[in-house]
């Protein structure tokens, strides 16, 4: 066994104490969508710790949760009010120390959120810092004052200091009559964004981050980390034809002293805690690959991965997320594998791997986006169980860590929205009625909203067929998905050939296959849109090479594999002999239970049906 699931004590397993991630999966949490344990309707930390039996057995190595620090919840709780406690909703601190060793006992560790590009402005921080304009804590947060334009009062629309539209609808600057100067929010005005050039807001951050992990905590996800340093002034960005506000993204992400700031941060928290390895990764919208290579070069000192957006944004259309296009499957393909190149270990002249210049982080949803199985498989109920299972062997398919979504192990599906009353994010209810408040028409704003608003991955666990799906024995802050009555943990756990436990099997393979963890990665045929090849190579120290090759068909069609296939010849033209491939070891069958995969026979099976897809194994 190449990886033991006991994460927190790695024995024999070849990867250093330091380096026990890369080896790992992590399961995201969203707290007030889990599992509800005091029937008020929200999801809690008691909750949590409910299921870690049933994480357990998943196998997953580490749970990030949203956050659950104190929050007016204007955003969900990315809206810290104080970054020491734990909101009620969820539970206490007493609480987290019992899912921490609970979690501890089990071999698996705790990621927390960190959101720090912007506080609450209930923070008290806030509160101190917009009460005067020369108070010691003013200069913690961005304040500008109006522009001057003549016939506009200070602090009417038109004089904010810069034309930026916020992420949720909105000038990016909201007017503080009490002060007479604007402050910058690049998401909710709710959100005021931290002013990270004052060395005492990263102190002050540093400083709660090490009582976190001294609690325990093993890691962070960095909210939007990539936004922490600005690009001084803060000036006008493009705007548009017909757009209500210019775009400040350029002056806000990647600013000139981000790199500066993560390595301080490094320093500050993680550095003297190397033989444990506190585990990061940075949220970063509108990362290059170039920026992520530097975020992620162990030589740098900065995070271990980053969480990039290219693959999600390539439905977005003209008109951003809510005016979606269809998913081009060849790009979503080809950028996968870009970011495998761009982030690629150091090899020999063997292909063995003699060492590491970044590393990637891997998900098809989270809790900003809709469904996987619903935006890149097929939720049909005829193609659902089978398309959410391939995507996941693509995915994991893929180097890097791979991120498993609450639910997605499920092959939970989008949901339904009938009108604006059935959506809860701000994002969502402020576009619709933004655009809405400009004439455009409201059916068609929905029918935007529908495929992509963040409410899709909000709705509630479906932990079994009773009322709400057995989230909650009250009344759940959301609807729970129709459908739950089929899709949902207790019809799937330890039943064979459920999502449910090809995710298992993916995982355990991780654990237990040196290729599936750390092997090089190669995408073959990348210009077919119906079918997925990926090859995976590693070499051990003593020379021995071994080889995964999953073939995977992406459409309802059946993908003929066997001698003369259209398939065969373009594989062949890449390199890859297929008919080399009839005695592999089959590992997993989509269409069939894990179980079963291995006494199926060997190679590629002659036709693989609409969505199903085999993982090979085999030793040269
Ligand atoms: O998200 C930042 C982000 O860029 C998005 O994915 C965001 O949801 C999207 O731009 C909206 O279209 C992070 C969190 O994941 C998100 O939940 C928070 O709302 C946001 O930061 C602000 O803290």
């Amino acid at each position: 066994m190449f990886f033991c699931n006991d994460a927190l004590h790695p024995h024999g397993n070849g990867l250093g104490a330091d380096e026990w991630w890369k080896g790992a999966v992590v399961y995201q949490i969203y707290p007030r969508s889990f599992k509800d344990s005091n029937g008020d309707g929200f999801g809690d930390l008691e909750g949590i710790r409910s299921k870690l039996d049933y994480l357990q057995a998943l196998g997953v190595d580490v749970l990030w949760l949203s956050p659950i620090y104190a929050s007016p919840q204007d955003d969900n709780g990315y809206d810290i009010a104080d970054y020491y406690d734990i909101d009620p909703m969820f539970g206490s601190l007493a609480d987290l120390d019992e899912l921490i060793a609970g979690l501890h006992s089990r071999g698996m560790r705790l990621v927390m959120d960190l959101v720090v590009n912007h506080t609450s402005a209930a923070h008290a921080w806030f509160t101190e810092s917009r009460a005067s304009k020369d108070g010691p804590k003013r200069d913690w947060y961005i304040w500008r004052p109006a522009r001057e334009v003549e016939g506009l009062e200070p602090g009417a629309p038109g004089t904010e200091p810069a034309n930026w539209g916020s992420a949720f609808s909105g000038s990016a600057w909201e007017w503080d009559e009490g002060s007479g100067e604007f402050f910058l929010h690049l998401f909710s005005r709710k959100q005021p964004d931290l002013n990270w050039e004052n060395p005492e807001v990263r102190q002050a951050v540093y400083a709660f981050m090490n009582r976190w992990v001294d609690r325990g905590v093993d890691g962070f996800r960095m909210d939007v980390i990539n936004l922490i340093s600005k690009t001084y002034p803060l000036s006008d960005g493009p705007q548009g034809e017909g757009d209500l506000y210019g775009s400040g993204f350029a002056a806000v992400a990647n600013g000139p002293r981000v790199h500066e700031f993560l390595h301080e941060m490094n320093e500050a928290v993680f550095a003297s805690r190397s033989a444990q390895h506190v585990i990061t990764v940075g949220e970063t919208p509108g990362v290059t690959r170039d920026e992520a290579a530097l975020f992620t070069d162990p030589a740098r000192a900065e995070v271990d991965m980053v969480f990039q957006f290219e693959h999600v944004g390539l439905t977005d259309g003209p008109g951003g997320k809510f005016d979606p296009v269809p998913l081009d499957r060849v790009a979503l393909k080809r950028n996968l594998a870009d970011w495998q190149a761009a982030l690629a270990p150091v090899t020999d002249g063997s292909g063995a791997v003699t060492g590491e210049e970044g590393w990637n982080s891997l998900y098809w949803d989270n809790h900003d986006q809709p469904r996987a199985v619903s935006r890149f498989g097929d939720d049909d109920p005829a193609w659902r169980e089978r398309s959410a299972k391939t995507l996941a062997s693509v995915l994991h398919l893929h180097r890097g860590t791979p991120y498993v979504y609450q639910g997605e192990e499920l092959g939970q599906t989008n949901t339904v929205f009938g009108s604006i009353d059935d959506f809860r994010d701000l994002e969502s209810v402020n576009h619709f009625h933004e655009r809405v408040g400009v004439g455009d028409d409201p059916a068609a704003v929905l029918d935007g909203l529908r495929p992509n608003s963040r409410d899709n991955a909000r709705t509630p666990v479906q932990w079994d067929a009773s009322e709400n799906a057995g989230f909650t024995t009250g009344t759940p802050w959301i609807d729970v998905a129709p459908g739950a009555a089929e899709v949902n943990a207790a019809a799937q756990v330890g039943v064979p050939g459920s999502v449910f436990e090809h995710y298992r099997a993916l995982i355990d393979l991780r654990h237990r296959d040196d290729a599936l963890a750390l092997g090089t990665f190669r995408l073959l045929d990348a210009d077919d849109a119906a079918s997925w090849t990926i090859l995976r190579e590693h070499v051990a120290a003593d020379g021995a090479r071994e080889q995964l090759l999953l073939v995977a068909s992406c459409s309802r069609e059946d993908l003929e594999t066997g001698e003369g296939s259209a398939l065969r010849g373009r594989l062949a033209a890449d390199g890859l002999d297929l008919g080399e491939w009839d005695d592999a070891e089959r590992l997993l069958v989509a269409s069939l239970p894990a179980a079963e995969a291995a006494g199926s026979g060997t190679g590629v099976p002659e036709r693989l049906g609409g969505w199903d897809s085999v993982l090979l194994r085999r030793s040269l």
